[in-house]
């Protein structure tokens, strides 16, 4: 393994993460199922139901640091953390709607992400890492429409509302975050890395902020932040959140994937560009990421990595899963991290 620096990302089958140990471990997550063995490990695991694609066969996301690690619970909120940063995860299982539906009665996915989000940023507060950083959000069935509207709504409504509740802002100092679709009956399961200082945020040129997103996608707009640098005193890692075939705030190349693909790597390296201007440096590069692609259609699968292959180089890193993406008209998503050493 190469030099680690702050907190550290890598993608390992079973038997290299047997080989590793849980030297370092803050977290992981797993696509396929329950992984024997992790069950009862003394770290969060986020189990996450997006099926893996490609020849790769089961790999676990693994985010490991140099640094001394403490595990812990608090309420459903499993987390590790060190002196700068904590990993965390939840899985909130939707309650049956109640069968006599009242007026202004909340969905139960609408009191799934609000009770999970909740949770989180209590467990933050009084651990005393304020800042949320970078979230994962897979809601089950994303695309569906339940109770008169899209369940990405609901999510969005609530996400807002448990934001707004804990004093924290809805615009400019907002995480980095994803929000993809997951198996219908799973849980609501979200992880999240927050940390102690402030980190930087980025926006992208080419996009309209999600927070400024005009009503026509929600009422209450999506918050987070297309990118944002956590500042370790061994490193600095760049999170890129979930980013697609947008510009503006539009959605172009409906019914292309090839084209999507394309432009989703100009946004990435958009970011890129925007990250090393906002650090003074120039170390974040296509060549650094590891990238998580969301492929909408299996089928996709050769298309998508045919282009991110060309575009990063036969050394890149990828993995990719199959999930439904929150804009009905994306076919695919990537988000990326990007881990250089050296200090802020
Ligand atoms: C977009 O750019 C595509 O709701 O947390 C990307 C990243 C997207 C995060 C979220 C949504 C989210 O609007 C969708």
């Amino acid at each position: 393994m190469s030099l680690r620096t702050g907190l550290h990302l890598d993608y390992l089958s079973p038997a290299e993460f047997e080989a590793a140990r849980w030297a370092g471990v803050v977290g992981v997550a797993t696509f396929d199922g329950p992984q024997l063995g992790l069950r009862d490990a003394d770290v969060p695991v986020a189990e996450v139901s997006t099926p893996l694609l490609g020849e790769a066969g089961a790999l676990c996301e693994v985010w490991r640091t140099k640094q001394a690690v403490e595990s812990g619970r608090r309420g459903r909120v499993r987390y590790a953390r060190t002196t700068d940063m904590v990993f965390g995860c939840i899985a909130i299982p939707e309650n049956n709607p109640s069968p006599i539906a009242v007026e202004g009665d909340q969905t139960p996915l609408h009191s799934a992400t609000e009770q999970a989000y909740r949770e989180i940023l209590g467990t933050l507060d009084a651990l005393g890492y304020p800042h949320l950083i970078r979230v994962w959000n897979y809601v089950p069935e994303i695309n569906r429409d339940t109770h008169g509207t899209e369940r990405y709504r609901q999510f969005n409504s609530a996400r807002q509302t448990a934001l707004l509740a804990s004093g924290r802002p809805v615009t400019g100092s907002v995480s980095a975050a994803c929000a993809l679709g997951a198996a219908a009956g799973s849980p609501l399961v979200i992880y999240f890395v927050a940390s102690h200082t402030a980190p930087t945020f980025i926006e992208n040129p080419r996009q309209v902020s999600a927070y400024n997103y005009p009503p026509q996608y929600g009422a209450r707009t999506p918050v987070f932040s297309r990118a944002t640098v956590l500042h370790e005193p061994d490193g600095m890692t760049l999170f890129i959140s979930g980013t697609a075939s947008i510009i503006g705030h539009q959605t172009i190349h409906a019914g292309d994937t090839a084209a999507q693909t394309r432009e989703t790597i100009t946004n990435i390296e958009a970011l890129l560009g925007e990250a090393n201007r906002v650090t003074g440096s120039e170390k974040f590069t296509l060549e650094t990421l590891v990238c998580k692609v969301y492929v909408r259609h299996a089928a996709d699968l050769p298309v998508i990595q045919a282009e991110l292959r060309a575009a990063l180089g036969p050394a890149s890193r990828a993995v990719y899963l199959q999930a439904d993406i929150c804009r009905r008209d994306l076919l695919v998503e990537i988000e990326a991290t990007a881990m250089v050493p050296g200090a802020w």
